[in-house]
């Protein structure tokens, strides 16, 4: 049985997706932070000295879906401030590519954390 685009957009799994096998831990990654509701690690192509993702351990298409959670939103954002701080001198980017003409590639929410040294105006 197929699954249609709206059965997709509410699941909350979805054993297809790059990121919910991250999650799962199917597939490696090195992470840097995890808790009961995200998890973050370091972006597989930089493009910048340091650059994590913050992705929520439940399955969202994006950040549209995820400004119906604000406490899911605001941990996210607090996660990549600790971790600009942690991981860097505190001063960072935050980039949620939304929709394929914006440059996502992956259809799982993640926050982009660039940081270390000084950001080319645009990057990402
Ligand atoms: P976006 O283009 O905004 O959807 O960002 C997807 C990011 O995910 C991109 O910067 C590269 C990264 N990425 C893709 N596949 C993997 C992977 O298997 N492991 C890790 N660590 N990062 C990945």
């Amino acid at each position: 049985m197929g699954t249609s685009v709206n059965e997709h957009d509410t699941l909350r799994h979805d054993p297809d997706c790059l990121f919910c096998r991250i999650v799962d831990g199917e597939i490696p990654s090195e992470r840097v932070h995890e808790d009961e509701q995200v998890i973050a690690f370091r972006d597989l192509h930089p493009k910048a000295p340091v650059h994590v993702l913050v992705v929520p351990r439940e399955h969202r298409r994006d950040v549209t879906q995820l400004a119906a959670e604000p406490a899911l939103l605001s941990h996210v954002t607090t996660v990549a401030a600790h971790l600009a701080g942690e991981l860097a001198d505190g001063d960072f980017r935050l980039v949620f590519n939304t929709g394929a003409g914006a440059g996502q590639t992956v259809f799982h929410v993640h926050a982009h954390v660039l940081a270390g040294g000084t950001l080319a105006e645009g990057e990402l």
